[in-house]
């Protein structure tokens, strides 16, 4: 069936949406793949980076991290989508003890679009662009994406 305008009216807006994941407890690289397969329930999951192996930022007193990122094409809002990704890792057993301590996972929208969201949800993370675990990992997806208030590509952060 050829697109018409009232049928490209009635498809949904789909986002294009980086997120960034983590674990350091438990089976790590099983956590990880077991989160993107959840993922894949309400989002079209376009690319995964390498997970490498990261020493703990901030709080230090934790064991190493596995880290990546993922590129998703989702029609959530980013409300919507932060919800999705707090059930995910409620559903692999999460549970909130000490700030920034270990974790069997984490995932956290990274940018969302171009959008700059100032709310209990912050869009770009807001230390994003301050953390090689992150940006070392969304430098192989997304190299030539631009951070919307740096204005700065992944690659030259
Ligand atoms: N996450 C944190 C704090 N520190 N360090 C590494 N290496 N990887 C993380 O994912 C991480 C961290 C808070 O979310
Ligand atoms: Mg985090
Ligand atoms: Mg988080």
């Amino acid at each position: 069936m050829p697109h018409t305008p009232q049928s490209r009216s009635r498809e949904k807006k789909m986002s294009k949406a980086y997120i960034g994941i983590g674990s350091n407890m438990g089976d790590k690289k099983d956590n990880i793949n077991n989160a993107i397969n959840l993922l894949k329930e309400k989002c079209t999951v376009i690319k995964v980076s390498t997970l490498i192996k990261t020493a703990p930022e901030g709080y230090t007193d934790q064991p190493d991290f596995l880290n990546g990122a993922i590129e998703v094409d989702t029609s959530l809002t980013p409300k919507e989508l932060m919800d999705f990704l707090l059930n995910i890792e409620n559903s692999l057993g999460r549970k909130r003890t000490i700030k920034n301590g270990p974790r069997i996972i984490d995932l956290d929208i990274l940018l969302y679009e171009d959008k700059i969201i100032n709310d209990t949800l912050e869009i770009p993370h807001p230390r994003m662009h301050e953390r090689k675990f992150v940006l070392i990992p969304l430098k192989e997806i997304a190299p030539n994406v631009i951070h919307p208030i740096l204005k700065k590509s992944i690659k030259d952060l």
